[in-house]
């Protein structure tokens, strides 16, 4: 494995961002796996497999429809680490894709536009019947009916529970591929494939890795450069500090 560097990096590198649940946690959404997460409140087993959504659709239904209407308080709003990944893309001349684990808006709210959320979205219900997906901000009740087709009891939150299949994996391996800068923001590197995706860059050889995180993570060793902190101070920090070597780049 060949590590590359920052100083390898020119205005063309496409640079990829993936995002966890952490970089949300200062807008007021929880984590997950930190010591108040959302998974010492309730199992995982019960909420997040397709065996649980079968067993009692209610419960699970439930805790999507309490997220969806936390998502769309006023309290909740995109912080600075959010921002800053917008100004990058708005700023950066090459490719800047965000990759998020996450199911909030709170990146498109920021202002990004090139954003995959591989784990779905909670703004999003699936028809079970006939797979269209829609807009969905209300709660999900039993007698709620699908837009596309009619059939009631048949929507389910657009989100990737485990053992499901995440989403638009062939653009993100191909956006990891021809990255020049792989960034991992606010995720504790526990949950695969999105874990695996600093292996994939490592292997490749081509791309600087940089961990952002509370504390390090489950693969903190795969990265080059790690910033341990706040995402909402060290993210607009090195953002500045990228889009400042690109714009004295002529100098
Ligand atoms: C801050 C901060 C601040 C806090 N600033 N940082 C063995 C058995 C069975 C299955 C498996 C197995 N081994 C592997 C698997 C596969 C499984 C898996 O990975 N399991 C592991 C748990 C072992 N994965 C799957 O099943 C996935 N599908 C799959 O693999 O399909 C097959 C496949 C085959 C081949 C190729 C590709 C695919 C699906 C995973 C679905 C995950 N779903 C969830 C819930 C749904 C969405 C929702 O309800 O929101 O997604 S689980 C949950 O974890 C959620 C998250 O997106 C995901 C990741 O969590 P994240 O974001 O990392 O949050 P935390 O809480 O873990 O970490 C937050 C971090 O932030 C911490 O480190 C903090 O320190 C930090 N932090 N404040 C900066 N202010």
């Amino acid at each position: 494995m060949v590590a590359a560097n920052r100083s390898a990096l020119s205005p063309q590198s496409a640079i990829v961002v993936l995002t966890g649940a952490g970089i949300s946690k200062e807008s007021g959404l929880d984590t997950f796996r930190d010591a108040d997460g959302i998974w010492s409140k309730v199992r995982l087993e019960d909420v997040a497999t397709p065996e649980a959504f079968a067993r009692d659709p209610a419960t699970v239904q439930a805790f999507y429809d309490a997220r969806r209407r936390q998502l769309q308080a006023a309290a909740i709003a995109p912080n600075p680490a959010h921002l800053a990944l917008a100004d990058l893309e708005a700023r950066w001349p090459g490719e800047v894709l965000v990759v998020t684990q996450n199911i909030d808006d709170l990146h498109e709210r920021a202002g990004s536009r090139n954003v995959i959320h591989m784990h779905g979205e909670l703004l999003k219900v699936r028809c079970g019947a006939d797979g269209s997906i829609h807009a969905w901000r209300d709660d999900v009740a039993p007698d709620s009916a699908c837009p596309a087709c009619g059939r009631t009891g048949t929507l389910r939150p657009h989100v990737v529970w485990f053992g499901e299949m995440p989403l638009e994996l062939d653009a993100i391996y191909g956006a990891l591929d021809r990255c020049g800068l792989f960034v991992s923001v606010g995720t504790s590197g526990n949950v695969y494939p999105a874990a695996g995706f600093v292996h994939e860059v490592r292997r490749l050889g081509r791309a600087h890795t940089v961990e952002i995180n509370l504390e390090p993570s489950e693969t903190v060793s795969l990265f080059v450069e790690k910033l341990h902190g706040p995402a909402s101070g060290l993210l607009p920090a090195f953002v500045s500090e990228l889009l400042e070597t690109v714009e004295h780049c002529g100098d």
